[in-house]
């Protein structure tokens, strides 16, 4: 850790600045070079009781960076993890405003919505044994960052550029299915723009499940019974705006869509 806390409250503050206003600013490590992934954590956490403190309830937690075509986009290697909140939620099918956010791009994911505690070191059995069901899922990311770019500390201070997302599609038991094969497309305006399938995370995304429950606890936290984690993006995310319609269609699992608007 090379932070001090005044430094991190500091952060966080930019951090939170630039998500109310969607206006972009430098990456943090411009100013702080040696920050390590350990303080972007702290940041993170920063941002997490601050957005507490006014009423927003976390509800979930997401991870970020798990599959290849993520990591290959954004120059990245390593997965990290952020949390979500109900106000960051959108129904299905809605209307998503852009002018609240600075460039936003849009992901397909795997939702997983927990039945047990998962806490410490956990297998892909035990994260596939606590899970209650499955789900398509859109993740609306908005990096805070001039120009989408970052490092992996940055980032992580972003709240790994959490923004909206959007549940879909059918919910199915996680026995019914393989989920190593779930072929996904994404549609803009009708066109294919992004297709994969799903062992593109982490060669299953149960795995993104059990590194970000060890993610959580190295900041002494488990995740309850009843979280909503988002396993990371299955292809790499595109860029939307006004005006743009989004679908993704899931192998055997229906389809989740949004609308965006000015
Ligand atoms: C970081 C967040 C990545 C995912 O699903 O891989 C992410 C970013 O690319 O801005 O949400
Ligand atoms: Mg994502």
């Amino acid at each position: 850790m090379s932070l001090d806390a005044e430094a991190v409250a500091r952060l966080s503050e930019r951090v939170e600045t630039a998500q109310t206003y969607a206006r972009a600013i430098r990456k943090l490590t411009d100013d702080h070079p040696g920050m390590t992934v350990a303080d972007a954590y702290r940041v993170q956490t920063a941002l997490r009781r601050s957005y507490e403190r006014r009423g927003q309830r976390v509800v979930g937690w997401k991870a970020g960076l798990t599959s290849r075509p993520k990591m290959i986009q954004m120059g990245v290697d390593q997965p990290g993890v952020g949390f979500l909140t109900e106000a960051m939620a959108r129904p299905e099918g809605s209307a998503i405003t852009v002018s609240d956010l600075i460039h936003p791009r849009v992901e397909c994911e795997l939702a997983f919505v927990t039945k047990a505690e998962l806490a410490g070191k956990v297998s892909r059995a035990e994260v596939l044994a606590a899970t209650d069901y499955v789900q398509p899922a859109l993740e609306i990311i908005d990096s805070r960052f001039t120009g989408f770019k970052f490092d992996l500390e940055s980032v992580l201070a972003d709240n790994s550029s959490s923004a909206r997302f959007v549940l879909g599609g059918r919910p199915r038991r996680p026995e019914a299915l393989d989920l190593r094969t779930i072929g996904v497309v994404m549609e803009i305006d009708g066109e294919i723009v992004a297709l994969g399938a799903s062992a593109e995370v982490l060669g299953h995304p149960a795995e993104a499940v059990a590194m970000l429950v060890g993610v959580l606890h190295d900041m002494g936290e488990t995740l309850p019974a009843g979280s909503l984690v988002l396993s990371g993006a299955i292809t790499q995310a595109v860029p939307v705006k006004a005006g743009n319609c989004v679908a993704a269609r899931f192998f055997d699992m229906g389809s989740v869509g949004a609308r965006f608007i000015a």
